[in-house]
Parts: structure tokens; sequence; C-alpha cells
């Protein structure tokens, strides 16, 4: 599936240190019967050795359903691993730099902070943006402040390409983030922590997917 195909619609980024002691397999496993889209693998601290595994991992199950998967910010371990892309951050390999070593048909998706960091993003060529994050969050501390509802309707304003809320996104806001022009939600813990993933991720779905106004 190219970057202009993609379902950014339930976009699920995974972290180990909140799925309640299961696998990053487990979890993902789980979320796809609730219908996620799309799935970024985030590690931010195992080694590279474990990021490739787990990536490996992910990628054979995740092909069976068709589902992209997006690799964090570590450009050598998507490419590696045959990965639908990356997601990159503010302070990682820039756009142009990550799109001379990726495959052409590589996704490079981006987290902008701004209305001009997302118009920045766009005309850099990202393929999508994470508008981060939309809520203050307790999973990533050092983000910048919350850009709220008004945030993601001024970037819709003024960028034509996906975008994904993230930061703070649960079932009781989704549908708002989709209301105010974005294409997906982008969520952790409202996922991973669950005691049920599979239900977390159809009652999202439901919520700011199949609800959403045309
Ligand atoms: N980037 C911006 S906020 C965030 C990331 C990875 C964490 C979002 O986690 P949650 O649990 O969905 O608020
Ligand atoms: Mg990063």
């Amino acid at each position: 599936m190219g970057a202009n195909q993609t379902d950014y619609s339930l976009y699920l980024v995974t972290d180990r240190t909140l799925s309640r002691g299961r696998s990053t397999l487990e979890v993902v496993t789980a979320a796809i019967q609730g219908g996620v889209t799309c799935v970024q693998l985030r590690e931010k601290a195992c080694s590279t050795r474990e990021f490739m595994d787990e990536a490996l991992a992910l990628k054979s199950v995740l092909l069976r359903y068709g589902i992209p998967l997006l690799i964090n910010d570590r450009v050598d371990i998507a490419l590696a691993v045959n990965a639908d892309g990356v997601h990159l951050g503010q302070s990682d390999m820039r756009i142009a730099d990550a799109r001379r070593i990726l495959r052409p048909t590589m996704i490079v998706g981006i987290s902008v902070e701004s209305v001009a960091d997302a118009i920045q993003a766009e005309a850099e060529g990202a393929d999508y943006i994470g508008i981060s994050p939309v809520f203050a969050t307790g999973t990533k501390t050092d983000t910048a402040p919350p850009l709220g509802l008004e945030g993601v309707r001024r970037i819709r304003e003024q960028v034509k390409i996906p975008l994904v809320g993230i930061g703070g996104i649960h079932a009781g806001n989704a549908a708002e983030v989709v209301r105010h022009g974005a294409d997906g939600i982008a969520v952790v813990s409202a996922i991973v922590s669950a005691e049920n993933p599979t239900l977390a991720a159809a009652e999202l779905r439901r919520l700011a997917v199949d609800l959403k106004p045309n």
C-alpha cells in the first residue's frame, strides 16, 4: 500500500512500558482484531537488535492483515525490516535526508508542534502529520504545550496532507478530534494499557471512524 492510500484513521503507537506486562506483539495482535488501521513501533530504551527483532515480528503479523508498519525515528531499522515507513520527530532526521535513504515508496510522517511546523512539514514532502500533542498526556513528558482541538482545526485549514492527532486521546474525546479535521487518531495508552485492547480499539474505531461525519 502506497503512502497516498494509507488508512491512518485508527493509528496505534506502541509502548512496551505501558502494556501491563504484555508483549507488544500480544497487544498489537489483540488491537488488530478491534480494527486498528496503522501501527507505529516506538521503542525508546531497547537495544537496536531487540528493536529489529520486535519490528520483524510485528511486520510478519501486520503483513497478513495488510496493515502498515511505521518505525519511530529509526530510518535504518525501517529499511532493514522493510517496514512501510518511518515516523520522525522535530529533532529526528530531516524529511529530505530520510527520503534520500529510504525506498521511494516508503511513508515519511512527522510530528508537528505548531501550525508553522505543519506548513513546513507539508512543504518538505511529509506523507502525513502527527499533531503533537492535542491534549496533555502522561505518556510523553517532553511534549510541547497541547494544541487542543482549536490547534487541530487551524492546522487543518493550512495543510492538505493527512493529519492524525496524538496525545491524551481516548474514547471520551476521540470523535471531537476527528470533527475538528483530523483524518485519524493516534493513541498509546488508550489501547496498550486497556484491560482488553481489542475492545478498546473497537470502541475508538466506532467513535472516531465509523461514526465520522462526511
Ligand atoms: N507523541 C506525542 S504525545 C505522545 C507521543 C508519542 C504520547 C501519546 O500517548 P497517549 O497515551 O495516547 O496520550
Ligand atoms: Mg522521535
